[in-house]
């Protein structure tokens, strides 16, 4: 049985929800991840950490990951990032989910810029998109200077909140798949690839993230997997 039955409700839906969006605007083919990094258990300290990796391809992006973790019985995260190919001055799409017994602590989705700021069409759709106030706002962490002014952060509460957040993201994806097919690609991709890089290596500093994978798999490894898997920069 998949991962994704036993998670949050809310991330199980999130999960779904994404998937949908992806399959209804993309040509999704499939990425193949490094063999080994595609469904993976571990336990050093403590308790177990289950990972289940989505990872897809389609045009113009050089990779599509949604990821589900569960620690120990009650601990879950959904992770995404949509990482666009070089040649195309595109956000990042990312989103980050982690909670368990029935709360989410920390909730974040963002389109982020990777060569200063967002290209004009994307600010003016989000700016169109309707306000939305979330009562528990959470402070970026330092290394959060990545992310734009669009950013999310919140530990959502209650259901008419964690709602409020599912459509938020579901309209900031739906927008980003629509507005990624009609971007043009340049020719000088060496700003993109250095943004790219920046990006992931600020994600590369979330100690929170970095934590988790080291008591159940050892600190080589969570390297590892943070700069092949969760943030590959080019
Ligand atoms: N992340 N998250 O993805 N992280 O991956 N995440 C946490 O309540 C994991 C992303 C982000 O306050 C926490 O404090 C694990 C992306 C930010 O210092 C835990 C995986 C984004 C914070 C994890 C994972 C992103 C955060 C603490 C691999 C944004 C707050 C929960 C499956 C686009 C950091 C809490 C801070 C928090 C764990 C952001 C446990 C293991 C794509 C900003």
């Amino acid at each position: 049985m998949s991962l994704r039955q036993h998670q949050h409700p809310l991330i199980q839906r999130l999960a779904d929800r994404i998937e949908q969006i992806w399959q209804s605007a993309l040509p999704l083919v499939p990425y193949t991840l490094p063999e080994d990094l595609g469904y993976v258990e571990g336990k050093l300290e403590g308790e177990r950490l289950t990972i289940e990796n989505h990872c897809y391809q389609a045009p113009p992006f050089r990779k599509l990951h949604l990821e589900l973790a569960r620690v120990g019985e009650s601990l879950d995260i959904l992770h995404c990032v949509m990482f666009p190919e070089p040649r195309y001055d595109l956000p990042m799409f990312g989103c980050d989910l982690v909670g368990g017994r029935g709360q989410i602590s920390a909730a974040i989705v963002d389109l982020s810029p990777v060569t200063g700021q967002l290209p004009a069409a994307y600010i003016s759709a989000l700016s169109a998109l309707p306000t939305v106030t979330f009562s528990q706002p959470r402070e970026l962490p330092p290394w959060g200077h990545i992310f734009s002014p669009f950013c999310i952060f919140i530990r959502p509460q209650g259901d008419t909140e964690e709602q409020q957040f599912l459509d938020r993201i579901g309209e900031y994806l739906t927008l980003h798949c629509q507005l990624s097919q009609q971007a043009v690609p340049t020719d000088q991709p060496e700003a993109i690839i250095a943004g790219q890089r920046q990006y992931c290596h600020q994600q590369q500093q979330n100690d929170k993230t970095r934590r988790v994978l080291e008591k159940a798999f050892g600190s080589a490894w969570a390297e590892r997997y943070m700069t092949t898997v969760l943030f590959d920069s080019l």
